[in-house]
């Protein structure tokens, strides 16, 4: 796929490294608010394997608050101007907002990244508009209220419908079909068994032909089943990134860039067995 000027192969499995500039940051703390340690990390994850780098100003775990445009755009385009500027990797802006996504894609972003399936006023058009890779999420509701008992007839079914709607709200609005990328959203308005049957599902979202994107880490499913804290959520989320891979998946979403990486790397390399 085509990132501008940059070139990926997702026949190849990528990690995708997160850099949260939220304050409130479920599992970093707010650790990276300051440049030149956010620029640190991402360095970091770039040798550690990362292909991508995703940078997000405003939460969305479960029960966060919306944030104002502007706090959005303090947060994240001086960050994106400095490593545009500084490393050579894919920048993705996580955001739901149509200027986010505009100021963003100035700044050096490279893809879109929109938990809400670029369903926000002005989101499609303008995603469109700047002729970069969108990856489209399903989430039922929003942050704010989303787990308040999320309920679904079949949700792999139910996820992959809202997902081939998206597809196709994409294509009609002229973005091009090799530049969709899709994701169930793990987390997003989903219980613990909707989420392990997404995991269990995932080979059925890939007839929608499109590469698939998925988060998992340190992800709240992991403590339910694991019984453990933020913390301690690292070989849960590398089991769940495995198996995503295994099954197809082409891009996992991770704040632990190596120890995914070279998971990994033990499944493509049973795949080319
Ligand atoms: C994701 C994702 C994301 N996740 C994409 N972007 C988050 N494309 C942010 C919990 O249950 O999966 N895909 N951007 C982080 N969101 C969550 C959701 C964090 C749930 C934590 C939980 O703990």
């Amino acid at each position: 796929m085509q990132f501008k000027n940059k070139q990926l192969d997702l026949s190849i499995p990528q990690v995708m490294g997160v850099l949260n500039v939220t304050p409130d940051s479920f599992s970093d703390g707010g650790r990276f608010t300051n440049l030149d340690a956010a620029l640190n990390q991402a360095k970091q994850m770039v040798e550690e394997g990362a292909t991508i780098i995703d940078i997000g100003g405003e939460s969305t775990r479960p029960g966060a608050e919306a944030v104002t445009e502007q706090a959005e755009l303090d947060r994240v385009i001086p960050i994106i101007e400095r490593i545009a500027t500084e490393l050579d990797v894919i920048i993705s802006i996580d955001t739901c907002k149509a200027t986010v996504m505009q100021e963003a894609v100035t700044a050096g972003a490279h893809m879109i990244n929109d938990v809400a399936g670029l369903r926000a006023e002005g989101a499609l058009n303008t995603a469109a508009s700047l002729q970069v890779p969108v990856c489209v999420m399903h989430m039922k509701g929003e942050p704010r209220t989303m787990q308040a008992s999320p309920e679904y007839e079949n949700v792999v079914a139910e996820v992959k419908a809202f997902l081939a709607e998206r597809k196709q709200a994409c294509l009609d609005a002229g973005i091009n079909e090799n530049q969709i990328i899709i994701d169930p959203g793990f987390g997003f308005g989903k219980t613990v068994q909707h989420n392990l049957q997404i995991m269990k599902g995932l080979p059925d979202l890939l007839e929608l032909n499109l590469p698939v994107l998925l988060g998992v880490s340190r992800k709240s499913t992991i403590g339910a089943i694991l019984n453990r804290g933020v913390d301690d959520r690292l070989h849960g989320s590398v089991a769940l990134a495995s198996l995503a891979v295994w099954s197809g998946v082409n891009i996992i979403r991770a704040h632990d860039v190596k120890a995914t990486v070279d998971a990994l790397g033990i499944i493509q390399a049973i795949k080319k067995a």
